[in-house]
């Protein structure tokens, strides 16, 4: 059984569509807190964060820099301290929360001397720059950042940016074009949604998680709603058609808790205004729920919000 802190990261200034500011209230609303603990784990809500106030001029392409540049300082510290103690589950918030928290808890695993590793689950790559970004939100960046590139004024150094062969994305269906040559010339990890038809998912998490547990490595899970397909997920502002299925998802979150690799777990991009009577919020803590602990067979037939 585990710590679990359940850190609210009410992020929504890494893009113009407002309404992910909701998410950790619908992940409780939810029942998120005691899902966990009748899975047996200790669970602890330290509430919501704020951003630190950051006094960074408005900048001509990169939308609200100041206030995701305060989030990321926060994140990491939150981060790093909960890192180290239990397992923090970060409720978002728009996928810019990500730039503090795999920030934070990479700097951790450093100082402890793990080797930090990352799995994306998401239809995007999130590997803009601040110098390649078209639309200038910074959702779409955090990959880029963390894997120490530059091109993100303001920003906290990258001390601790996660080795290329260590990330691996899942999901993608949705890459703009210099995404797309950044991660060519990579030696990120990636699958996209034909390899996962091809494959089966449980062919290409498999693989990495054996070369996480043979470092000896610890594993940040980022859980974009998107991953997801719009059929089952709907809260979300970018969809994209041809995502995982319900199964898919819940077999790469029994897989993850049976690896018994997972350090920390971002739940992102959950917008709830967007939701149908909850469902998608309640899929995300079920997902959660199975990365916990939870087996198909104790899944209650039905839950009502
Ligand atoms: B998400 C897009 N590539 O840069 C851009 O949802 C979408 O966190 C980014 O994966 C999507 O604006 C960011 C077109
Ligand atoms: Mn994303
Ligand atoms: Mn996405
Ligand atoms: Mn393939």
């Amino acid at each position: 059984m585990s710590t679990i802190h359940l850190i609210g990261a009410p992020v929504d200034s890494g893009k113009r569509r407002v309404g992910c500011l909701m998410g950790p209230d619908a992940y409780r609303s939810a029942r998120l807190h005691g899902v966990l603990e009748e899975l047996g784990h200790h669970v602890i809500d330290h509430g919501n964060l704020v951003p630190d106030a950051v006094d960074l001029p408005e900048h001509p392409h990169l939308y609200q820099l100041a206030r995701t540049v305060g989030w990321t300082q926060a994140l990491s510290r939150a981060a790093a301290s909960a890192a180290g103690s239990g397992v923090p589950i970060f409720l978002g918030g728009d996928h810019a929360l990500s730039l503090g928290t795999v920030h934070g808890v990479a700097a951790q695993a450093a100082e402890a001397g793990v080797p930090q590793f990352v799995l994306w689950l998401d239809a995007h790559s999130d590997f803009h720059t601040g110098e390649t970004t078209e639309s200038g939100n910074l959702h779409g960046t955090p990959l880029a950042y963390v894997t120490g590139r530059s091109g993100f004024p303001g920003f906290p150094e990258v001390a601790n940016p996660v080795p290329e062969t260590q990330v691996c994305i899942i999901g993608l269906r949705s890459v703009d074009g210099p995404e797309r040559e950044m991660i060519e010339a990579s030696e990120v990890r990636r699958h996209d949604m034909r390899d996962i038809d091809e494959h089966g998912i449980a062919k290409l998490l498999g693989p990495f998680l054996d070369t996480v547990a043979e470092a000896g490595g610890r594993l940040h899970v980022s859980l974009d709603v998107d991953f997801l397909d719009p059929a089952v997920a709907p809260a979300v502002g970018t969809t994209v058609p041809g995502g995982a299925t319900v199964r898919e998802a819940h077999l790469v979150m029994e897989m993850l808790h049976d690896s018994g690799l997972v350090g920390s777990m971002d739940l992102v991009e959950l917008n709830p205004m967007l939701d149908e009577r909850g469902r998608t919020a309640q899929l995300m803590v079920d997902l959660a729920a199975s990365a916990m602990g939870r087996k198909v067979f104790d899944r209650p037939t039905q839950r009502l919000l």
